[in-house]
Parts: C-alpha cells; sequence; structure tokens
C-alpha cells in the first residue's frame, strides 16, 4: 500500500522519494533540468515563464511539428524555494508572441507540448461554469446537456428537516420546509450558505466587472438560448436555493442543510437518509445579504421580480444580523458534517461584504468600516470582494487605498519568489488561494493599468496549471498531468474512469494529512503535500468556492488577452 502512494505521489517518483528522506533544512539533490509549466500555455502578448530545475544556463523553445528552434533564452539566476526544497531558475519568454504548438527544452529535457494562443483558456474557463451543472441538486442532469456524466435526480429537498438547534416558534424543531435546488458544495453533498455566497458572488463578481467575456461564455446548459447569459443561469441555480434558506418570520438565515454525517461514496439519488437544516449564524445572515443585494443589481435587467425578490431578502437578513451581531455557529452534537465556523473571528469583514453591497444597489448609506489589514477573499472573508465591488462602480479614496496596499504586497511576493508566484504559505484549498491572489492582481491591473501586477496574476495562475513544484494541473480533465481519484462522491459512484471535468483540486495542505493514514504523504515540503488519492479530502478534494474563483480569473485572462 504505502508503495503505492509514494509511486502514485504526483512528484517524479525519484524526487519524491528523495524529498521523503531529506529534513525541510537540507538542499535536496537534483535531477537534471525538470521543467515546470502551465500545461495547457500562454496567451500571445501575456507573460509567459516556467521554472526550471537544473544546472544549464539556457533555454530553448522548440516547434513542436518541426522541432525546429523558434526561440532561445538565458535561465534567470537560481533562487532557494523554502516550500518544495528547491532551487530553481525562471525561464521568461514573454518576448515570443507567435502562435503555435511548441516545446521548451532545456538541455536534454523537453516540455510537455503546450500552446500559445489568444483562445488558450476559453475551453478551460468554460468547464469551469460546466462543472457547477453536474453538481446540480434536486434534477437529473440529460445526457444531452451532462453527456457521459447524465444522472438520475438526488436530494430534491422538498421535505427537510427543521433541526433543534433552528428551531423557532413559527418552525418547530422536526417540522419540515421545502429547500430545493443549489449546488453541492464539494466532495460530499452538503449545501452551506457562507461557501455558497463567496462562490455565486464571485461568479457575479466575473460578470459586472468582464461584463462581454463573461455574457458571451455558452455551456450547453438546458437554459443556454434563453435572454439571460449561462453564467448568470447557472448561478441563478443556487440562488434560488440560498433565497429558501431565510426564515420568512424573521429574516435570519440557516447556516446548512446537510444529513446528520457524510454519506458514502454514493450517487445521489442513493443518499436518501434525512436532511437537516441547521442554525442561524450571523455570518449565513451577513453572507446572504451581501449575495442576494449583489444579485439584485446583476438581474435587473433579466427578471425584475427576482431582483426585487433579492433586494427584500438581502435587508431583511441585514436587519437580523443587526440585532443578532455575535451567533458563531456551533456543531450540534448529532451533526458530523462541515462547519464553515470561525470560531473567535469578528465578522467585521462580513459586514462590510454586506453593508457594501446593499449600499451599491441601494444608494443608501448602510455603515460598516474597512476592515484592517485588508485580506485576499476566502469563504472566511469578502471584503476585498466587495472593494473590488465598489471600485466597479465608483471612485473612493480610502477603499482603493486599502486595495492597494494588498495588491502591492502580492506584487512583491510574486517579484521576489523563486516561483514567481505571489504566495508561499499552503493550507486547506491552496490552490484557491492562489487563484483568489491572481483576481486581486487582475483588479490592481484593471484600476491601474500597470502590466506587472496583470504578469504577477497570469503567473500565479500558471502555477494552478501545471507551472508547480509536483508538475500537476489542479483542474479536472486539462493538462497533461492531473488528478484521476478526486475525493468527490459522483466521480467515485458513477463507473467513469475519468472524473468530472473542470473541477478545481484543493491542492497541496500540509496540515489535516490523518485522511489517508499515517505515512501517505511522504514530503516535508509544504507545496509537495499532496497525493492523488480518493481518500485524500485534504488535498485532492475539488468545492464550489474554488471553481468559483477559477471561474473569475479564467474569464478575467481571457478578456484581458
Ligand atoms: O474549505 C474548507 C477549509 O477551509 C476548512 O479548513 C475545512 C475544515 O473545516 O473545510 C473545508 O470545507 C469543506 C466543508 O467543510 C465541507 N464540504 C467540503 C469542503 C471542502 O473540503
Amino acid at each position: 500500500m504505502k508503495k503505492n502512494l509514494v509511486l502514485s505521489l504526483m512528484v517524479s517518483s525519484i524526487l519524491g522519494i528523495i524529498l521523503s528522506c531529506t529534513p525541510a533544512s537540507q538542499a535536496v539533490p537534483q535531477p537534471e533540468n525538470t521543467i515546470h509549466l502551465n500545461q495547457l500555455g500562454y496567451l500571445p502578448h501575456g507573460y509567459k515563464s516556467a521554472v526550471i530545475i537544473g544546472s544549464s544556463e539556457t533555454f530553448n523553445i522548440v516547434d513542436a511539428q518541426t522541432q525546429a528552434v523558434v526561440h532561445k533564452g538565458s535561465l534567470g539566476e537560481p533562487q532557494y524555494w523554502e516550500a518544495s526544497g528547491e532551487t530553481v531558475r525562471l525561464a521568461d519568454f514573454s518576448s515570443f508572441t507567435q502562435p503555435g504548438s511548441y516545446r521548451l527544452q532545456v538541455g536534454a529535457a523537453s516540455s510537455h507540448e503546450f500552446d500559445i494562443d489568444r483562445n488558450v483558456f476559453s475551453e478551460v474557463s468554460k468547464a469551469s461554469v460546466k462543472a457547477f451543472y453536474f453538481h446540480r441538486a434536486g434534477v437529473a442532469l440529460d445526457e444531452k446537456h451532462a453527456g457521459i456524466y447524465a444522472r438520475t435526480a438526488g436530494h430534491p429537498d422538498t421535505e427537510v428537516v427543521i433541526h433543534a438547534s433552528a428551531a423557532s416558534a413559527s418552525r418547530p424543531e422536526g417540522s419540515m420546509i421545502s429547500s430545493p435546488k443549489g449546488w453541492y458544495d464539494a466532495g460530499d453533498y452538503g449545501k452551506y450558505i457562507v461557501n455558497s455566497a463567496i462562490t455565486v458572488s464571485t461568479m457575479m463578481s466575473a460578470f459586472e466587472h468582464y461584463p462581454e467575456k463573461a455574457g458571451m461564455l455558452v455551456t450547453n446548459i438546458p437554459e443556454s438560448g434563453d435572454e439571460t447569459p449561462d453564467l448568470l443561469d447557472e448561478t441563478r441555480w443556487n440562488l434560488d436555493w440560498m433565497l429558501t434558506m431565510q426564515d420568512p418570520e424573521d429574516g435570519g438565515v440557516y447556516h446548512k442543510l446537510t444529513t446528520k454525517s457524510f454519506p458514502g461514496m454514493i450517487m445521489p439519488e442513493m443518499d436518501t437518509e434525512s436532511r437537516w437544516i441547521v442554525m442561524k449564524t450571523t455570518p449565513a445572515a451577513l453572507d446572504f445579504a451581501a449575495s442576494m443585494a449583489q444579485a439584485s443589481r446583476v438581474y435587473k435587467a433579466y427578471d425584475m421580480e427576482f431582483s426585487e425578490k433579492c433586494l427584500a431578502a438581502s435587508i431583511k437578513a441585514w436587519e437580523w444580523a443587526e440585532k443578532n451581531r455575535d451567533v458563531y455557529y456551533k456543531q450540534p452534537e448529532d451533526i458530523s458534517t462541515g462547519a464553515y465556523d470561525q470560531p473567535g473571528k469578528p465578522f467585521n469583514d462580513e459586514k462590510f461584504w454586506a453593508a457594501t453591497e446593499l449600499s451599491i444597489t441601494t444608494g443608501e448609506k448602510y455603515e460598516a468600516e474597512i476592515p484592517t489589514p485588508l485580506l485576499v477573499p476566502e469563504w472566511r472573508d469578502g471584503a476585498a470582494l466587495a472593494i473590488m465591488n465598489l471600485l466597479n462602480y465608483r471612485s473612493y479614496d480610502a477603499a482603493e487605498t486599502a486595495f492597494f496596499v494588498l495588491a502591492d504586497s502580492l506584487l512583491k511576493e510574486q517579484q521576489n519568489s523563486a516561483y514567481d508566484i505571489s504566495n508561499d504559505y499552503f493550507r486547506w484549498g491552496s490552490t484557491s488561494d492562489f487563484l483568489n491572489q491572481s483576481m486581486v492582481l487582475l483588479y490592481a491591473y484593471k484600476l491601474s493599468g500597470d502590466k506587472n501586477y496583470k504578469d504577477a496574476a497570469q503567473s500565479t495562475f500558471d502555477y494552478v496549471l501545471g507551472k508547480n513544484p509536483l508538475g500537476h494541473s489542479f483542474v479536472t480533465g486539462f493538462g497533461k498531468k492531473t488528478s484521476r481519484h478526486i475525493h468527490h462522491r459522483p466521480s467515485e459512484a458513477d463507473g467513469i474512469v475519468e472524473p468530472q471535468p473542470g473541477w478545481v483540486i484543493g491542492g497541496p495542505n500540509p496540515e489535516n494529512q490523518e485522511d489517508c493514514g499515517a505515512e501517505a504523504y511522504t514530503s516535508p515540503y509544504p507545496a509537495l503535500a499532496f497525493i492523488d488519492e480518493l481518500c485524500s479530502y485534504a488535498t485532492n478534494e475539488i468545492a464550489i468556492n474554488w471553481n468559483g474563483i477559477f471561474v473569475y480569473v479564467s474569464i478575467a485572462l481571457d478578456a484581458e488577452g
């Protein structure tokens, strides 16, 4: 078993075995010339860099068909990267702009074939939106839209049970409500408000910031061809569910809808255990208020009634949160599904996010201070996303100053980074951290026109598609080497060898490594703490928020060209 796991490590096996016996502080013997690059390729006029491990000083770009050398370059100075224990050099071939199919060569080593093409990210961008369709709860996926991933409906959620933690006078413990539609959160079948909110908001922001490109995406879903862009049709599926999670009585929003514990690796229709509505919380209300306020303005042109409904729901949730400022999620004893909790963390960023979105939509004043420091967005924090949305509508000096402090720190990190990326820490969902950083950098470019931000965003995005020490593409179905055994119930249970395409994988995570047994993770380096195994929920799962940010960044890069 251990041997299999070691072999399946997504590092070159020799390097992986050497690393497994090497303490973090020691230099690692390197194989001659390993090349890591974006396995899909590069935009003709975009920044283009690859990471090389080895002693050569120069590199060539060769035509993939004719082998003719089309570009020659010198490698950058060697730099040590603590996160992987490697000494690496950069190959910068941004000046080579000719579209075509190529390989990068260093000494005797040759990279995967890659493209230089204006549309190099179009397909993966579409697939990352389409993946959400595969996760629709309560509906059968037909062959016309889902192809080989067609399946029968699961989780109608028309009779979900009010848990004791969610009980109120009008909805006592054990009573039923209807809460259909929505997307499954991740490898599990739960539906969680906090994570849903950041996901739909990131996708709606892609539409607001890049309306032309985002509005043009055609994803072959049942709604394709109607008056509404496919991206918004898909997002609407989850917004409709979110609206059902508000108690009409008092405006409070329930935190989640799940079974009591995670089901086995079964298809949706086989998971017939009761599903429960679990407690109202302040972050659920505020995140919901933020997303609904944004939805109100985004859908106004397509469905006025829905737009008004979203705004009314947002205001009601905001008012509930004003009266209930510190209701933290507390996992009930009989429930063990995901918590999306933030013990002890103040809810000032949630409040700022909701207040800002409500102000943008209504033009009225909703008071909340800009959180300091402003952080890269994630499911726990929507403040920077709110600032981008605000600046998309009007200028506001204090928001702009806070935003550029964040963007400049990411740019500096990238410019000093051995791997040419804006981050060197790894935790659960690390891939999404890189992508969220890319979003901030892209928005800084949009505001300033300074190309350095765009280059940093591109280079950080390249990490996700293969320019990383594992040489792994963290998007299923895309790139030459990607995950085959994701922690994802339908992909495991459907009997189809290839996992559903277009899903972003959580990626290296040095924590929570008990999931596959004590000996599964063999590297001491955080950037290598990854295995392509079903059991690895800590590194090889997928999740809607990780896809939502990929949708944003791939659309943005595609739009900026
Ligand atoms: O993405 C979440 C990560 O930031 C947390 O550290 C982790 C543990 O609380 O939970 C992750 O979210 C999971 C959620 O709780 C349940 N569905 C699967 C999610 C992705 O692993």
